[in-house]
């Protein structure tokens, strides 16, 4: 697994840290206010939306090319396909950040902490590819990836495919482009190819998914939510906590905090789907419901 796409993991603490020196005496320079860096980034994301156009060939590989701001004729990036724009909460910044949709995609679709079958590209705003996958490669979503990653892949579903003797063949799969403010992904790390606080562009395709079960409780991580749940397609497993004691339900093995673990409140037909056997027919399944008539 290539180095660049390990977890960014940035503590609160770190956001006031100090110029301070490291034992060998080099100087640390103090992590950027996240607000401050994510005004810069969307103003690079922006002139880059409006100075280059976009070719995207029938695999959906994506390729940019500049543009002059007021070239007659020209057809500019942002003009040409829509944009779309997710908006997502981290480090206490709300950022938005524009993606676009090729195809959605035809079968499954993740949520933010699914691994995921993909292949990408990756380019710098100044339009330099700094790491490229033509072969899917598996990813855990919210684990080993950047967080902007977790953030737009429910945005596309997988495709359908055939197995060859030599090769797996893919169709209708989900396919896009998306432009990540720094804060999103490597912020103040950088990686051996881009450099600290450098916003990014990935065009990417989802070809499989496996949905996971964190807490191997029986429930997949992506049910792990109240019934009243949003259908909200970027919706996040691991903002639910049902008995409110501070762990996630996906991360939970008791989540009705009852004292007995879920996988004993919960039992499977013969296929192996979950029957959600509510006995007090109060709507709420017995294994999440504390107050049950068990
Ligand atoms: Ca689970
Ligand atoms: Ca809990
Ligand atoms: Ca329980």
């Amino acid at each position: 697994m290539k180095k660049i796409f390990f977890v960014l993991v940035l503590s609160i603490s770190a956001l006031s840290t100090i110029s301070c020196k490291k034992d060998d005496g080099t100087e640390v320079t103090p992590i950027r206010d996240y607000a401050e860096q994510y005004a810069t980034d969307k103003t690079a994301i922006d002139n880059f939306l409006r100075t280059h156009s976009m070719a995207v060939d029938a695999n959906y590989n994506v390729t940019f090319a500049d543009v002059t701001e007021n070239a007659p004729n020209c057809i500019k990036l942002q003009t040409q396909y829509p944009l779309q724009e997710r908006t997502v909460d981290e480090d206490g910044i709300t950022y938005k950040f524009p993606y676009i949709v090729f195809n959605e995609g035809s079968q499954r679709r993740p949520t933010a902490v699914d691994s995921v079958l993909v292949s990408y590209r990756g380019v710098t705003l100044d339009n330099v590819q700094f790491d490229k996958a033509d072969s899917p490669l598996w990813f855990k979503l919210g684990e080993n990836v950047i967080t902007g990653w977790g953030h737009i892949f429910p945005a596309f579903k997988t495709g359908t495919y055939t197995d060859m003797v030599s090769e797996t063949l893919f169709s209708n799969y989900g396919a896009g482009v998306f432009f990540l403010p720094s804060g999103l992904a490597y912020y103040n790390y950088g990686s051996a190819s881009i450099g600290a606080y450098q916003p990014i562009i990935f065009n990417v395709k989802l070809y499989e998914l496996r949905y996971r079960d964190h807490d191997a409780d029986g429930v997949l991580s992506k049910n792990e939510i109240p019934a009243s749940s949003s259908s909200d397609i970027f919706y996040s497993p691991s903002s639910y906590d049902s008995d409110g004691d501070g762990v996630p339900n996906m991360y939970d093995i008791d989540d009705d905090g009852d004292k007995i673990q879920t996988k004993f409140e919960i039992h499977k037909d013969s296929s192996g789907n979950i029957i959600f056997e509510d006995c007090d027919g109060d709507g709420i399944p017995n294994y999440l419901d504390p107050d049950k008539c068990l």
